[in-house]
């Protein structure tokens, strides 16, 4: 087994973690109280994750958590917080943050992002972890809504937004929607990742056929279909895999067995990076993603470290960025 104190020491670099879901309880409490925004459960169960009846429940608790981020100053302190206590505490030597501004109703795009930069440029300064932006798009929306906001990035486009993900209920968005704003970010110099977790195996090809993702978030269904399996290893496609999050029990109790389903991803070549998703809200962070993953697979510290350098090779920091981190 790897020891929390082991874990907590090894250099860590974070493909998959939402802004929204780094906001820790407290943070979230004060800044629903700035803004009068009510809460839909108190403190000390905001996060009980278990006690939600979908994910849809979740994602509607996000919601509100998003809607409490209003000003640049709320965005510069979740964002620092989330690279200091949520990444640097963790050894997290560098972080790809998605941020989703449809979370963010009636926040202009330039609002979220200048409050962003400035945490980032603090976290940085204060504690040496660098990081970039990828912007979800929200698939419970319209298609149109998310060309318009591809457009936006594409217009504000600043060194730290390194590419374009596709985020919230995949049954309530199928991936095909979004492929004229997946090639218009492409055109555009971005890379590209989407969400893909509950399938079928079939998301998975439209992401690469379509959609032009280089990396996949989740996708543990992968290993249900050999010929899409075959392609993703031949391809050298990256799988950011949440291994706390992810079994969670589907908020049912009791685990979906993706720890295994990682297990057989990475016995089958796949480049596999760990993350913690939404860490706070999952209960977790960097260091108990790895300690659970661990205890649960047999795995050593060279195994996580193995982690590490395959999510540098993913990560979409230019070759000397890479290299910085090696
Ligand atoms: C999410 Cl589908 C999903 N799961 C967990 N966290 C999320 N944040 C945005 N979409
Ligand atoms: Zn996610």
């Amino acid at each position: 087994a790897v020891t929390e104190k082991t874990a907590r020491s090894l250099p860590k670099v974070s493909l998959h973690c939402h802004l929204t879901g780094s906001v820790r309880a407290a943070t979230a409490v004060e800044l629903a109280r700035k803004h009068g925004v009510p809460l839909p459960r108190d403190a000390g169960s905001l996060y009980d994750i278990p006690s939600y009846e979908s994910l849809g429940e979740f994602l509607r608790v996000y919601d509100v958590i998003g809607s409490a981020m209003r000003d640049a100053d709320d965005f510069r302190r979740v964002t620092y917080e989330s690279l200091t206590l949520g990444g640097a505490d963790h050894t997290v030597l560098y972080r790809e943050i998605f941020v989703s501004p449809a979370s963010h109703p009636g926040v202009p795009y330039a609002t979220i992002m200048e409050g962003v930069r400035a945490g980032m440029r603090e976290a940085l300064t204060d504690r040496g972890i660098d990081s970039r932006v990828i912007v979800a798009l929200h698939r419970e929306r319209s298609a149109r809504e998310a060309e318009a906001l591809v457009e936006t990035v594409i217009e504000h486009r600043t060194e730290e937004v390194v590419g374009i993900g596709l985020d919230y209920e995949e049954v309530n968005g199928p991936p095909g929607l979004f492929a004229t704003a997946f090639r218009r970010a492409e055109r555009a110099g971005l890379n590209r990742t989407a969400h893909s977790e509950s399938g079928p195996p079939r998301h998975i090809e439209i992401l690469l056929d379509d959609l032009h993702c280089t990396r996949v978030d989740h996708g543990y269904h992968v290993v249900t279909s050999p010929p899409v399996l075959r392609r993703c290893v031949d391809e050298g496609i990256a799988f950011t895999c949440t291994p706390v999050s992810s079994d969670i029990g589907r908020y049912s109790g009791g685990g979906d067995g993706s720890h295994e389903l990682i297990d057989r991803m990475r016995r089958a070549g796949l480049r596999i990076t760990i993350d913690s998703d939404d860490p706070p809200m999952f209960g977790t962070d960097p260091t108990n993603d790895f300690v659970v993953l661990a205890g649960a697979l047999g795995y050593t510290a060279r195994d996580l470290a193995d982690f590490t350098f395959t999510a540098i090779d993913a990560c979409w920091l230019d070759d000397s960025g890479k290299d910085g981190l090696r």
